[in-house]
Parts: C-alpha cells; structure tokens; sequence
C-alpha cells in the first residue's frame, strides 16, 4: 500500500541517523502508525544502546499513547531480534505492548536472531509483513549484510586519478589531483566507515595522520601494513589520538578487541597474517574479529591493485581530477587490474567548485 511505504521510507530515513554510531550493529529505524498518524517513532542510536523499536515504544509512551499500542502498526526495517544481546529482544517487548501489526524491511541474518524474532511474534498473533521497501534496506546496510553473509567487512576502493590515469609520478611525490571538495567528501566517507587502511609505502612517504578534519563525525580506527614491523614509531599514523591496527607478519595482539577499545587511544594492536596470496582475505577476516564491519582502502597503488585482484572489494570510489602528468603510476583502470566487465553499476557525475 502507499501509506505502508511512505512509514517504511521515514523508518529508513530515521536509521540512517544512526550511521557511524552503531556499527557492527546495523542501523535500524521504527515508525510506529496508529489510524495513520504516527504516534512514536525513534532509532538504534549508538552501538550497546537501546534497539529501534525500544526507542520508538518508548516515544509512544512518553507521549501519553501507550493505550493506542495494541491498534497500531510498527514499522520496523529489520526484523526485532529475539536474543538478549547488550539489550533485551524486541520481539517479546513488541508482544508485550501487544502491536497489532509488524510490518519489516528486511530478515536479520545475525544467526542468534534469523526468522526467531518473525516467529515468535506471529506465534503471539501478531500479524506480520516481510520485505516492503527490502532493497533499500539492504542498501542502507550494506556492510552489516556484507560482514554476516560474506564474513568479512565490507570493502570500499578509494583513490584520485589524473585526467590522464595516473595516480601520481613515479618518484612518489604528492601530487593534488582532487580539490576541497573532493576532500570534505573524503573526511565525510572516513566517518562513515569503521576503518581506513593503507599500505607501507603510503605511511612511509605521505605520513597521513587518517584522522577526520574536513567534516564532522568520528575518527575511523587505523589500519597500516606493516608487514615486517619496519615503519618508525614517530609517524602521525601511531600518535594515540585514534587507535591503529598494524597488520603484520610477526606478532598478534595479546589485548582485547572490542568496539569501545578502538573508540579509545591506545598502543597499536596487531594482526598477524601468513605471507603468501591470502593475505587480504587473513587480514579481513582478523579485522571482522575484531569488531570491523567496514574498511576504506585509501591506497597506494600496491594495496589497491592487491584488493583488485583478489576480488575482495565492494565498491569504488574514483575521483578524476584535471591534471595532465604524462606518465607516472597507473590507475588501476589503465592497468588492466580492474575489468569493466566487474562493474556493475557506474555512477557518473561531476563536482564543480569556484576557486
Ligand atoms: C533490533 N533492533 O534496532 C537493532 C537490532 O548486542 P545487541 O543487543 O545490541 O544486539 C545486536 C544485534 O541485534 C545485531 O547484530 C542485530 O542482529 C540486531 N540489531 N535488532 O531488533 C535494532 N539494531
Ligand atoms: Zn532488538
């Protein structure tokens, strides 16, 4: 029905403000409708926190509309969970108000949960929808659906090329490609994602401090290939402001991993990998451990090209800028690593600004 989608579409909008906070939980919105008005609503806020449908049960009821709960409709874009977690289950809470209707985006694959929550309220007779509005549910959580169908997080490709395909010259030097704001677009992509990772030889020569100045959100957690433990301690990439993962061939980290560890400065923790070709893939794995449901690979050339080629990535984001080099490090794109035939999807557009 129209109505039912315009509900789902605030219950998505209003999970999208969970984005950054939440991870590795996914971002979830509930709209609860009473004879078509909304009479509390709310979102999972901030990871360990209340769920969605805590937050907008809640909302009905501070709202002195508790008595409307068992005529209303929840509008939910994941199915409530039936385990206790950090919280206890939707599910039972959804029952106890006695909703009349759930109608939800999407299934949760997180195992504990899988179709429970669904059964558990239809056995109570509530009256339950699947699937309205599903795609875009699994859009808006693409790296939680990534990380529990695939184990591993989600991988997004970042680099900046010159209009004729170069990443930069040969030497190494830095080279501006992109303008300010291509940056700010950058800083804003850095907050939303878990973590951002670059290889060796970019630590070593640009010594990027990774952290989010253009726009504002939080500082994603660090990762660096450090293979054999050669990069010095003085690089911005190991002050304590954010923390730092370094992917190694020699020593595993002995400290407990968890989200609230890498909100906190820190010492680096480690992640040991075996040499050979399923580096990425070891490394990936390690980070999901590790609670990293997401990962922003911001190069060199090297490590873009060694993602490319396992075929563990998800998404490119590719800025072009207007500089003509001549010759230089091929994009990955000039170098044959990067097939049209795996794109499935292109956008194009074109970012304008003033100087
Ligand atoms: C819901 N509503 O708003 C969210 C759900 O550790 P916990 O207790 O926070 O549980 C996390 C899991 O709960 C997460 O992996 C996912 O399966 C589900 N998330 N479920 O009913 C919500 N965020
Ligand atoms: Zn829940």
């Amino acid at each position: 029905m129209e109505a039912d989608i315009q509900w789902m579409r605030r219950a998505l909008l209003l999970a999208g403000y969970g984005r950054g906070n939440v991870s590795p939980n996914p971002m979830v919105g509930c709209v609860i409708v009473h004879e078509g008005s909304i009479i509390g609503e709310g979102w999972h806020r901030q990871y360990g926190g209340p769920h969605a449908e805590v937050w907008a049960i809640n909302d009905a009821e501070s709202k002195g509309n508790a008595h409307l709960l068992p005529e209303s409709t929840a509008y939910v874009t994941l199915e409530p969970c039936s385990h206790t977690g950090k919280t206890p289950p939707c599910a039972d809470l959804i029952i106890s108000k006695k909703l009349k209707k759930v109608i939800i985006c999407n299934n949760d694959p997180n195992p504990l949960v899988s179709g429970r929550g669904i059964a558990r309220m239809v056995e109570a007779g509530i009256e339950v929808e699947i699937g309205l509005l599903a795609s875009e549910g699994l859009a808006l959580n693409k790296r939680f659906f990534t990380a529990m169908g695939q184990k591993r997080p989600y991988v997004i490709l970042k680099w900046a090329e010159t209009a004729d395909g170069f990443l930069g010259p040969e030497t190494g030097d830095a080279l501006r490609i992109s303008g300010t704001l291509s940056n700010m677009r950058v800083h804003q992509w850095r907050t939303e994602e878990d973590a951002i990772l670059i290889g060796y030889k970019t630590a070593l020569m640009d010594n990027p401090r990774l952290n989010v100045r253009n726009w504002e959100g939080r500082d994603p957690v660090r990762v660096v290939l450090d293979r054999h433990l050669q990069l010095p301690a003085t690089l911005h990439l190991f002050n304590k402001i954010q923390s730092t993962i370094v992917v190694n061939y020699l020593q595993e980290s002995t400290l407990p991993d968890s989200p609230e560890r890498y909100s906190v400065s820190s010492d680096p923790s480690y992640l040991k990998v075996n040499p050979g070709a399923g580096e990425i893939e070891q490394m990936l794995k390690g980070l999901l451990a590790r609670k990293i449901q997401s990962v922003f690979v911001e190069g060199g050339a090297a490590v873009i090209s060694a993602f490319l080629q396992t075929g563990l990535w998800d998404e490119i984001r590719r800025c072009q800028g207007p500089a003509v080099i001549g010759n230089g490090v091929k994009a990955p794109i000039a170098t044959g690593v990067l097939r049209e035939s795996e794109i499935v999807e292109k956008d194009l557009w074109t970012h304008y600004s003033r100087i």
